[in-house]
């Protein structure tokens, strides 16, 4: 049996799925992540050059000693009825999707790159971005700037959880494990299509104090007109089984068409759905969920350490563009760093082919 994870109820605001506990009025209607300053990480040009040059060439997914190649567990777990359950629940457990040894691997890569000067101050900008508007972000230079406008919200506990987006785009070695033979075989496989892209990555790094994570679905932040959209969520720290900060995911929420065709978008979900979580993880543990299932997670209980979990979002290759400005629609999104650098390059309406959301190779 599953065990229920109820810390909260779901409501439906303007297409964001949010804690109810605040009024409306104030609900930041983001799932509370910072976003990186100008979502660009390196200058445009330097990432394009090293996203091309990555694309072009044969990734052999042996990076640092981590080999993450499709092995036949994978094959075996990826049978007609589990891809039938993602299909029906938008979600599945995959216990050591990778090893403990490569997640360990895994965590010291992302945990270097993270605490690099440059990607520390994107993180922080991308918090007072989220927690103060664009507007106070793009004013602070330097880490101390960013957490002088955070000190005060620290302080009473208002801040949320700390992001490092796409990490893949500062460290070809973080690049090739997000686009291994392994995770873009699950990815394929679970959105039933030959090909993918690569969309996004992200460490979430949750800290004792920390707000939780609110209901949402990553699609409802995307530019993309599709469906096929797949979030493989890694633990990189132990989840305890009751009352850690793992995904709990509302079961069968991605298909419920009902509900945007009909749905009154104040309307409080609870009790309409499910809610489930696949309860303690190890590192190396992942769960994959679709684009539009609702999920959430809790606060990092205050006796544990941060809570650390990497995310790799892929897209279905030939997906296009949305095609009614979607830069400015989704321009105040909380993931708009993942896209601000290559969106106005791509028409609307365009299927989406650029380096900097690139091909994965066919790895099966
Ligand atoms: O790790 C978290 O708490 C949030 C993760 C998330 O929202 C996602 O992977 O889409």
């Amino acid at each position: 049996m599953r065990p229920p994870c109820q810390h909260w109820r779901l409501c439906r605001a303007a297409g964001r799925f949010l804690q109810p506990s605040q009024p409306l009025s104030q609900q930041p209607w983001q799932r509370r992540r910072p976003r990186l300053g100008n979502g660009r990480g390196l200058p445009e040009s330097r990432l394009a050059r090293r996203a091309a040059a990555v694309e072009s060439e044969t990734l052999t997914a042996t990076t640092g000693g981590l080999a993450l190649e499709v092995r036949d567990v994978d094959r075996q777990h990826s049978r007609p009825e589990d891809l039938l359950r993602f299909e029906r629940e938008g979600f599945f457990a995959c216990p050591q999707l990778v090893s403990q040894e490569e997640a360990a691997a895994l965590g010291k890569l992302l945990r270097e790159v993270q605490s690099s000067e440059e990607c520390e101050l994107a993180a922080l900008k991308h918090q007072v971005r989220v927690q103060h508007g664009s507007r106070i972000a793009g004013k602070c230079r330097d880490a101390a700037a960013c957490k002088a406008k955070l000190r005060d919200l620290e302080r009473r506990g208002e801040v949320s959880f700390f992001q490092y987006f796409n990490l893949h785009r500062y460290s070809d070695e973080v690049r090739n494990i997000a686009m291994s033979p392994r995770l873009s075989f699950w990815a394929a496989r679970l959105l039933g299509v030959p090909r993918v892209r690569l969309y996004q990555d992200a460490v979430f790094m949750k800290r004792p104090g920390d707000g939780p994570t609110e209901w949402h679905s990553d699609l409802g932040l995307a530019p993309f007109d599709t469906n096929s959209f797949v979030t493989i969520w890694f633990a990189l720290t132990p989840v305890p089984e009751r009352g850690g900060s793992g995904l709990c995911f509302a079961i069968g929420s991605h298909r419920d068409f009902a509900l945007s065709y009909h749905g009154n978008p104040e309307e409080d979900l609870s009790g309409r759905y499910e809610v489930t979580a696949p309860g303690g993880m190890t590192p190396g543990d992942a769960t994959f969920h679709h684009g539009w299932t609702l999920h959430s997670a809790a606060r990092v209980p205050e006796a544990e350490g941060p809570r650390l979990a990497w995310a790799v979002s892929f897209i279905a290759d030939g997906a296009r563009l949305l095609r009614t400005n979607p830069g400015a629609k989704l321009s105040e999104q909380e993931d708009a760093v993942s896209f601000e650098a290559w969106i106005h390059e791509v028409k609307g309406g365009a299927v989406v082919d650029h380096p900097l959301v690139p091909l994965v190779p066919e790895a099966f």
